[in-house]
Formats: C-alpha cells, structure tokens, sequence
C-alpha cells in the first residue's frame, strides 16, 4: 500500500477513499464518480482542502465547530489527559476528575434545576438515552403505560434506529423501520405550510396539534414531547413568536416531560447558553452534543431536573455505553467550555457579531431567487422561491434548486447546505466581521451565478 498523506495526490487520495470508505449521508457511486473534497487542515472558520484552496465553513462542520478550529489548547489537554488517565469507565460505582469536572460545570451553565448529567458520545446516543430515561421515569411513578413521545415531522434527534424513530425525516425511517410508541406532528415551518394565516396563528395552530395528539393519545399513554428550540437540520425553521409559549403550557397541563434537544442550539448557536433561554421554555431534560467540546472529541449527553433525577435515582439505570464520561473528552469539553466562557464568545455573538451577521444575512432577502432569510444568533436560513409574493415553490423535484446553489457556493469556496430549497448557514460562533462580509459576498455572488443556471433550465418561472 503507498504511503497516505496529505501530500499524496488528490485523485489518489479519492480514489483511495471512494474504494474503501462508506460515507454518510452520501451515494457511493456519486463519490465514485466525482470523488470527496479532501480537506486537509483548518484554523478559525477557514478549511484548506488538498489543492490548497481556503474554503470559508459558513456550516461549523457539522454545526458544532463553535470555537472556531485549531485552538492548540484544546490538543493539549487531550494530550494531558491521555498521558494521565486515558480512559476509565463510569459503570459500577468507579469515577474520575474530567468526568466530575464537567458534569459539575454543566449544572453551573445549565439553566434551572438541570443538575444532573449522563454522558453519552453523541447525540444519538443522548437522545437512545433520553428514550429510556422517560419511560423509567414514568415506571417509577407508577406510570408505566407513559411510554409514547411525540416528536414533529422533519425533526432530527440523530442517526441511530431509536433516534432516527424519534425525529421525523422519513427518508431515514423508510430506510430502517421505526420503533413503536413514537408519534409526529407537524413542524411550525410558516414559509412553506403557513398558507394564508399569519404566522402568530399558524405558530398556535401547530403547537395546539400537540394538545390534540395528546388526547389522541390519552395522556396516560404519553411521557414526553422532544424537540429542537430551532430546528436545525430541517432547514434552521424558526418558529413563530407564539409556538413555544403554547407548547409549554400544554407540556404544563398534562405533565408531559419536555425534552429540548439542544444538540445545535446549545452553547452558544441562538445568541444565549441554550436555545431553551431564548425561546423562554423550561424543559425537564436538555439534549447535548456538538458545541460542547466544539467538535474536537465525540460526546454529548442528557442534563435533567432534579425531579426527575431524584425519581429515576431510585433504581438501577439498565443503561450506558464504554466511552460514557471518556475522561479525554470530558477535558477537551472542559477546556472548549473555559474559551467559550473565558473569550466572552457567547456575549461577543449576542451583542456585536450577532448582529452584525444578522442584518447582513437578512440583506440576502434582497436576491431575486430570495423569499425570506430568518435568522438567530448564528443560525440562518434563506428560501429560494421563483416568486417572492407567492412563496411558490420552484416547479422541480424540492432540493433541485437547492443542490444548484450548493453546487455554486462549494465551487466558490464557500461551505454552506442546502435542506430541500433553503439554503442553512452556521459558522463558527469566533467568525468576524470582516469574515461575515465574505460569507455574504460569496453567497450572492452564488446566488446569482445559480440564478442563471436556474433560469437556463427554464426553472424560474
Ligand atoms: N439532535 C440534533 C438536533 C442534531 O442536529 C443529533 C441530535 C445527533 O447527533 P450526532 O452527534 O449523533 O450526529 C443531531 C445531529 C446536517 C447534520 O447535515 C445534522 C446533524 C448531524 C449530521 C448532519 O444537518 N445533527
């Protein structure tokens, strides 16, 4: 086998990969066929890829880079760390510094009484927790035919068959099946479901289609309701101002747990801590990942209030995985925690390059392919539409359009996806000014150039 290294060829390098590496997300043949952008090294919200090009990550990788990358101080207490302990588990009455560190600091930064952490590696993983976490709950209170969790259309809870189950993209669940007891209402998108009414009605109207699938249901068959303060994977859908306050009332009325899956908007993504803080909801449970460790080490987890740790303290937890509370991600998480707070990037984000980035993204709406650009903290999103007044959508399979602009923006070395025909921004929360500026000049520009291919195939009108 030749030596493989970021000096090999890029061809070599892809064709290496597209013969041997199964990717997510992705069809193998088109890999084949194109073969993968080799990225090879990256320093704040810069990517450089094998042809030595600078590529803006207006996406965060995942949307979890929130510190920006190649933050030395996060290699060095891995390195720390590995030379100290490099791995012991939590099972069985056994604990070490990292895991404890975190878990403390996490219930300092969480808001409310979410005190108590169980550390996953994902937010998959959280998320499989969190499926079992209430459904112990409830058995614990003498409940245990509160067993089903409503969730929404479009969702994303994570890749695992009982994640998958609980969000809402049937692409995935045509692909696995689900599990049972999972229940999906429709997703506060205005834009494209909102119709005629307008969005403060439309919020209420979605958000009462919780309290109808709970007397659907029966409320003594129901423990929880999951879902993203802004959903993000689903195309950054920002709800209207009256969606949350309803969805906590009616969580109130019939004791349904509240899960707050903050896997993107947590640490920093909407502008405050968590999302929960910014659409004003209390949840019993909040899911993380991400933006904890900013993406330099694989973890995550579910924080709970105390109630409910109080309750489920009361039995055995038949649940964990080998890598629950890795001390070498809990001090990278730990270390990615102190920058967050000690750089201020949270304040920074909230009170200058928040809303700096906000109004020029909004300026997008301007683009003649542009319906409406929403925007919060650093999550954004612009729908493309053929007519404005309408909000049509374009007269091709969803997402064609779409992937046209994608296509625009990554040959302009620009990092930013499509979901359907919204095109979704979420750079790193260190971005500045001056880089926002070429975000938004790389985007337009794309626009237009995807506006012309757009109109060549006779797609605009
Ligand atoms: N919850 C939410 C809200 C997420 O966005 C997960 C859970 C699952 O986390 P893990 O760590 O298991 O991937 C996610 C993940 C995309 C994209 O392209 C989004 C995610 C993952 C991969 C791709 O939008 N979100």
């Amino acid at each position: 086998m030749p030596q493989i290294s970021n000096h090999m060829p890029t061809a070599e390098l892809q064709s290496l990969d597209s013969a041997h590496h199964i990717h997510p997300f992705s069809t193998q043949d088109d890999l084949l066929k194109k073969g993968a952008r080799v990225i090879t090294s990256a320093k704040g919200v810069w990517l450089k890829d094998s042809e030595g090009e600078d590529v803006l990550d207006a996406m965060a990788g995942l949307w979890c880079v929130n510190i920006g990358y190649g933050r030395d101080e996060l290699a060095e207490a891995a390195a720390r760390q590995m030379k100290e302990l490099p791995y012991y588990n939590t099972f069985f009455m056994t604990t070490h510094v990292p895991v404890i560190a975190l878990a403390a600091k996490l219930a300092e930064l969480a808001p409310g009484d979410l005190n108590h952490v169980f550390f996953a590696s994902s937010g998959s993983e959280a998320n499989d927790t969190n499926i079992r976490l209430v459904r112990t709950y409830w058995q614990e209170k003498g409940k245990p035919a509160k067993k089903t969790i409503i969730s929404r259309w479009n969702a994303y809870h994570g890749s695992s068959v009982a994640s998958s189950s609980l969000g809402g993209m049937k692409g995935m669940h045509a692909q696995s099946g689900y599990i049972p007891d999972m229940h999906h209402i429709d997703q506060p998108n205005w834009w494209s479901e909102g119709g005629e009414s307008t969005p403060e009605d439309f919020g209420l109207e979605r958000a009462q289609q919780l309290e109808q699938a709970i007397l659907e249901i029966g409320e003594e068959n129901v423990a929880a309701f999951i879902a993203e303060p802004v959903q993000g994977a689903g195309g950054v859908i920002i709800p209207p101002a009256t969606y949350w306050p309803e969805i906590q009332r009616i969580c109130d009325k019939y004791e349904i747990l509240l899960i707050a899956d903050e896997v993107i908007c947590g640490f920093g993504r909407t502008g405050n801590w968590f999302g929960c803080e910014t659409m004003g909801i209390r949840p019993d449970i909040m899911t993380i990942a991400k933006g904890l460790s900013s993406g330099y080490q694989p973890i995550g987890g579910s924080i709970v209030s105390d109630e409910v740790a109080a309750v489920i303290g009361a039995t055995e937890f038949n649940h964990g995985y080998t890598y629950s509370g890795h001390p070498v991600a809990c001090a990278v998480a730990l270390e990615n925690l102190r920058i967050l707070e000690e750089e201020k990037i949270v304040d920074t984000l909230r009170d200058d390059t928040g809303p700096y980035l906000q109004e020029k993204f909004r300026s997008l709406a301007e683009h003649p392919m542009v319906g409406e650009a929403q925007i919060i903290g650093a999550m954004g999103s612009i729908a493309l539409t053929p007519n404005k007044a309408t909000r049509a959508p374009f007269k091709a399979e969803a997402g064609t359009v779409g992937y046209m602009v994608r296509e625009r923006c990554f040959a302009n070395n620009l990092v930013m996806r499509h979901v359907g025909d919204r095109m979704i921004i979420s750079p790193p929360l260190v971005i500045s000014k001056a880089e926002i500026d070429i975000l938004i000049e790389r985007a337009w520009t794309s626009l237009d150039e995807a506006m012309a291919n757009v109109r060549a195939a006779g797609l605009f009108e």
